[in-house]
């Protein structure tokens, strides 16, 4: 394989080409294309792709590339039912490729797997929910686990937490924990709310952008349209990657017809700062130490020091910890020289409003939250929250994570919420012990105490880390449960007994006895939004995520709660929804009215008003120092310069664990994603040369063995000592044994590995 560098930009006519690609691999008929318009749209359905915020008014289009290719994976004509499934063992499915599983098609019948008869067999759902409800009786609740991914709708989200605390299991992990806890977790210590304060608005008054740790050409393309619009305004973009990701160096909005017909683009960054992999925190630092030597050089020209003294707590705290980081040690764990931690202070101190965007590049790592509270003190130190063109924006993945975290779908929730609950059902007892988050859930797989996993989406056992022993882990289980629309890797590991439950998605019509329904999802701007089908179910079998719930939660025989109203309008589920956030979340009220008047409404933001929900009702500087503990830092101390960072991302052409194709145009490669980018020094230090083939191996010393083998290795602008590969072919380096602080979120994007050439075959 060669490293040819792409030249087209993104977006542009490689995204029609993809676009046109996706529909015509799964067979989308033409007169369904058009449908392909309603999304994001009022009266339409929320594309079940990222949760980046959709546009008001009446765009033309409202979706991107990647939006496209969900929507065609989701809606294709291609199924599975009984026949493929039929008297089949989970060997023979799991020598399958992930690719070949999903690309089965849409899942059309209940399935179980009963490991006394060795293979699966198509069910109908009765028996689908009779057997759950025997397993599920017969084991204690506090070894089940309900996990959800981000991809469900408020009103399943809201059945799942209420059936599995009914139940009487308090443990609710959830994809957020593998993704974006430390934002919220940080957000909240440092703003008293949890969630971002920027909203699509803001993109059209920010002056300057600050885009962390994220590639939105490839993961949020609709966040690069807003981009390239504030550039052309003149705007300024900052990016801080270790990757100089195309999106940034060359992108061309593919609704400009001329800039199409040229095949050119614009650069959207202005400039991109290569930090090493886990270098924000100290570069943040760097700029807020540049920041203060000019507020000293002018005082009261660069801080905004009225907000300070009104708004917020712990300035001297930061103040002191910015004195005592010498620049020396700033460069070193940054990565970037001084003088670009200088310019972007400058760029920053320059600006009336400032924008900070974030993602993965900012979680994935041990110091998540110190960092992510880096960037909040950053903000605040010129007043950047709560102003239009302002505000801490961390970008959401699956389309509803944040509102399944709003319905309670996750291990911690307030009492106040569990009282609303046992007040709105009387009768109901809910489960109020603390719960497993997702690495507690994969220490119970490990060590025997979590002998059941029940699943709303996802793909469990590939997003987590230690992918190859969880697993593992789950065929040990007694009982296994996914409700899904696509077959994927982990349902081929099922328990003892094994239940795969086929649902509608997003884009297809969902007609209960109450009529055709709608389900609502919030955004990444805290917008709540009415979703609608437009697609007939390509089978009969298939039920919608809030009636399977609800089917299962009363087969399992949950009192007090009226499932079956539940089913058949889900007017009746917000109704409940509503009565449960009083008091927990603002902004509910006439939840039903508005979302069907008005096709969408926006939950409050307290922080982006300036209202703090904090202990002292101030936004509080958070002051970290830095530390040489980290398991890379651990590694280099043992292995010297053999040890390299690697982080695990993705492509553009996956959506998440569903790989869409073995290329990644942004990056050059086509056909094999099993490459591994590194540094040219680092390729020679090791006598590798672009092309090669590499093992992995990962450095954690936990007395577990991790390697990946064959690998492509390639030459890649990536600092030193960091290296990147994609998730999942990489999932299997991830030790789960250590995690971020605070929030023990997987360090997807911090592993100290060692890479060496392959021996010859
Ligand atoms: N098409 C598509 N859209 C998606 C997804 C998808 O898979 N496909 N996934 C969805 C989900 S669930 C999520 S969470 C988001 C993910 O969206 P992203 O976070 O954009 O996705 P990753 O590929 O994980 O990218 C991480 C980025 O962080 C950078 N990075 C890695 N380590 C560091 C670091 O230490 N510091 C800095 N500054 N940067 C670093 C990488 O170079 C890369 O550009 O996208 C969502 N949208
Ligand atoms: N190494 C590594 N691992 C990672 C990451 C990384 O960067 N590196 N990223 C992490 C992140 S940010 C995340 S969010 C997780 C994602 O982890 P998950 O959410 O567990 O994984 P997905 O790949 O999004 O799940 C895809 C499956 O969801 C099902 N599905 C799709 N649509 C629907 C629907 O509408 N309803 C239902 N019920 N099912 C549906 C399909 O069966 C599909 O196969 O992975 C994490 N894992
Ligand atoms: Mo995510």
């Amino acid at each position: 394989m060669t490293s040819h560098r792409p030249q087209s930009p993104a977006g542009g006519r490689g995204a029609l080409r993809g676009t046109f690609r996706a529909w015509s691999r799964q067979g989308i008929p033409l007169k369904l294309v058009g449908s392909f318009l309603t999304a994001n749209k009022v009266g339409g359905f929320d594309c079940p792709g990222c949760a980046f915020p959709d546009k008001v008014g009446h765009p033309l289009v409202d979706s991107c590339e990647q939006g496209q290719k969900a929507i065609a994976w989701e809606m294709t004509r291609k199924s599975v039912g009984a026949e493929f499934f039929d008297g089949k063992t989970p060997a023979q499915l799991r020598a399958l490729g992930d690719f070949d599983l999903e690309f089965q098609g849409r899942l059309t019948t209940p399935v179980l797997y009963d490991a006394a008869v060795g293979t699966y067999r198509a069910i109908d759902w009765d028996e689908a929910y009779a057997v759950a409800a025997r397993e599920l009786r017969a084991l204690p609740p506090q070894s089940v686990a309900f996990y959800a991914s981000g991809r469900s709708s408020n009103e399943a989200a809201f059945l799942w937490q209420l059936a599995a605390r009914g139940y009487g299991s308090p443990h609710l992990p959830d994809s957020s924990n593998f993704c974006h806890e430390p934002s919220g977790y940080a957000l909240k210590q440092s703003i008293g709310t949890g969630k971002g304060t920027c909203t699509l608005e803001d993109f059209e008054h920010a002056e300057l952008f600050i885009v962390i740790g994220q590639n939105p050409a490839s993961n949020h393309p609709r966040m690069m349209g807003a981009l390239y619009e504030a550039k052309k305004r003149g705007a300024t973009i900052l990016a801080i990657n270790p990757l100089r990701e195309r999106g940034f160096t060359h992108f061309s909005d593919p609704k400009n017809v001329s800039e199409l017909a040229r095949d050119k683009g614009i650069a959207v960054a202005d400039a991109i700062y290569q930090v090493t992999i886990g270098g924000d925190f100290a570069a943040l630092k760097g700029v807020m130490k540049a920041l203060l030597e000019m507020e000293r050089a002018a005082p009261g020209t660069v801080f905004d020091q009225a907000f300070i003294a009104r708004h917020t707590e712990g300035f001297d705290a930061l103040i002191a910890d910015l004195d005592a980081c010498a620049w020396d040690t700033l460069v070193d764990c940054s990565g970037l020289p001084e003088a670009q931690m200088r310019e972007i202070a400058t760029h920053y101190a320059r600006a009336q409003a400032t924008m900070i965007t974030w993602c993965m590049g900012l979680t994935h790592h041990p110091d998540a939250v110190a960092t992510i509270q880096q960037v909040v003190n950053l903000l605040l130190l010129r007043g950047n929250i709560g102003r239009p063109g302002t505000g801490a924006m961390p970008v959401r993945g699956h389309s509803n994570v944040q509102g399944d975290r709003t319905m309670g779908a996750t291990s911690q929730v307030t009492d106040a919420w569990l009282d609303n609950i046992e007040a709105a059902f009387p009768g109901v007892a809910l489960c109020r012990d603390a719960g497993r988050d997702a690495a507690g859930v994969i220490d119970g797989l490990f060590d025997g105490n979590v002998r059941a996993l029940l699943s709303l989406g996802g793909n469990f056992g590939v997003a987590a880390p230690d992918s190859p022993r969880v697993l593992e882990a789950l065929e040990r289980c007694r009982f296994t449960l996914h409700i899904a629309t696509k077959l994927n890797r982990t349902h081929c590991h099922p328990g003892e007994i094994g239940l795969l439950l086929p649902t509608l998605g997003r884009t297809d019509r969902d007609l209960r006895p109450g009529g055709e329904q709608c389900i609502s999802t919030e955004d990444s701007s805290s917008t709540v939004r009415a979703s609608r089908g437009v697609q007939a179910p390509i089978s009969e079998l298939q039920r919608s995520e809030p009636a399977i719930v609800a089917e299962l939660a009363q087969a399992i025989g949950i009192a007090h709660v009226p499932w079956r109203d539940f089913t058949e309008d889900y007017a009746a589920i917000r109704d409940r929804i509503e009565r449960c956030q009083q008091g927990v979340t603002e902004g509910f009220d006439r939840y039903n009215d508005r979302l069907l008047q008005d096709g969408r409404f926006m939950l409050p933001n307290a922080a982006a008003h300036r209202q703090w929900n904090t202990r002292n009702h101030k936004a509080r500087f958070m002051a970290h120092a830095l530390h040489d503990d980290t398991p890379v830092q651990q590694a280099r101390r043992t292995h010297g310069t053999d040890a390299l960072t690697l982080m695990t991302m993705r492509a553009h052409d996956q959506f998440n664990t569903t790989v869409y194709s073995g290329d990644d145009r942004y990056r050059g490669v086509e056909g094999d994603r099993r490459v591994v980018f590194l540094n040219a020094e680092d390729l020679a230090k090791r006598g590798l040369q672009d092309g090669d083939r590499v093992d992995i191996e990962c450095l954690v010393d936990d007395g577990h063995e991790r390697r990946v083998y064959a690998f492509t290795a390639r030459a890649w602008d990536i600092p030193a000592g960091c290296c990147a590969a994609y998730y999942p072919e990489a999932s299997g380096l991830i030790a789960a044994s250590v995690y971020s602080a605070g929030t023990r979120t997987p360090l997807y994007k911090e592993m100290p590995v060692r890479i060496s050439p392959c021996p010859s075959p």
